[in-house]
């Protein structure tokens, strides 16, 4: 990596894996033989509060139970030592990068361990269950959300990704099956900027095509790998 200085990693299920966090699509993931538009969009939350709710508490609690693997150790590390630009982009909502360590990271999908204000969206850390109608804290009136983003709604800090993707002189995408807009662009978007791309991932995701390289495999291999 002697000529890259800015880099943007790109963090999906797949790097939690191994710590035990079951990932959403194919065999053996949390939405096998769900609808996922029954649990994730804001229409299932309005239809159904008390399901929604449940999967997140469940969720939730499952955190305690989980421990940081060797690749997010490997990207704390990374973040730790390198010297120029570097942002890790997770779509996960669990909180093991920063368990790990990684201080240079933000969560565009939201955090399990936050809630959100559907009104005036104010966010508040919170650990434990969630009953629906809890009131928010900073307002004191309206309910408090599961501060995850739905489908439908906007990711967080999309500003703030497409700046670090401009300057970025590698995009590195890990553990993400590529079927979710608009990180499954970034890649392209990267590209548009004159970066190279590399995958890790287990197998082939959807946009494998469009990076310049793809490293199959388990990220507790691959990460410390590319990045010893
Ligand atoms: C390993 C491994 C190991 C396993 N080592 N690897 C048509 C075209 C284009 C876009 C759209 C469209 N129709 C709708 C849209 C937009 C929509 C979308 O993309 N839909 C698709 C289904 C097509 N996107 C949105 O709605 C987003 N918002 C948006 O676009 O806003 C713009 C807008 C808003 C308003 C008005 C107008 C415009 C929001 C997306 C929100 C996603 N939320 C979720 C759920 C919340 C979190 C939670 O409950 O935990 O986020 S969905 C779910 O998928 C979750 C994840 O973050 C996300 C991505 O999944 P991920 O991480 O890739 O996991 P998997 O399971 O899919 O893959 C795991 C991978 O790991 C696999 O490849 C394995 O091989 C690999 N792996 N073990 C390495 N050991």
């Amino acid at each position: 990596m002697t000529d890259i200085r800015n880099l943007v990693i790109l963090t999906g299920a797949g790097i939690s894996a191994e710590s035990g966090v079951a990932t959403f699509r194919g065999p053996g993931g949390l939405w096998e033989g769900h609808r996922v538009e029954r649990i994730c969009t804001p229409q299932a939350l309005a239809d159904d509060p008390a399901l929604v709710h449940r999967f997140y508490d469940a969720r939730r609690a499952a955190l305690a139970t989980v421990e940081p693997n060797i690749a997010h150790h490997a990207l704390a590390r990374l973040d730790a030592a390198w010297p120029g630009d570097l942002l890790v982009v997770t779509q996960n909502v669990d909180n093991l990068h920063e368990r790990a360590g990684s201080g240079r990271l933000l969560h565009m999908h939201g955090e399990l361990r936050s809630a959100l204000c559907a009104i005036c969206e104010h966010r508040t850390p919170h650990d434990g269950d969630l009953p629906p109608g809890a009131a928010c804290p900073a307002c004191g009136a309206h309910a408090l959300r599961p501060d995850i983003v739905f489908f439908g709604e906007m990711p967080y800090q999309m500003d703030r990704i497409e700046a670090a993707l401009a300057t970025a002189d590698l995009f590195v995408s890990i553990g993400t099956s590529g079927a979710v807009y608009p990180a499954a662009g970034f890649v392209q978007r990267a590209t548009h900027y004159g970066a190279a791309t590399l995958e890790l991932n287990l197998e082939h995701s959807a946009g494998s095509g469009l990076f310049d390289e793809t490293r199959l495999g388990p990220a507790s291999t691959l990460v410390p790998e590319w990045i010893n």
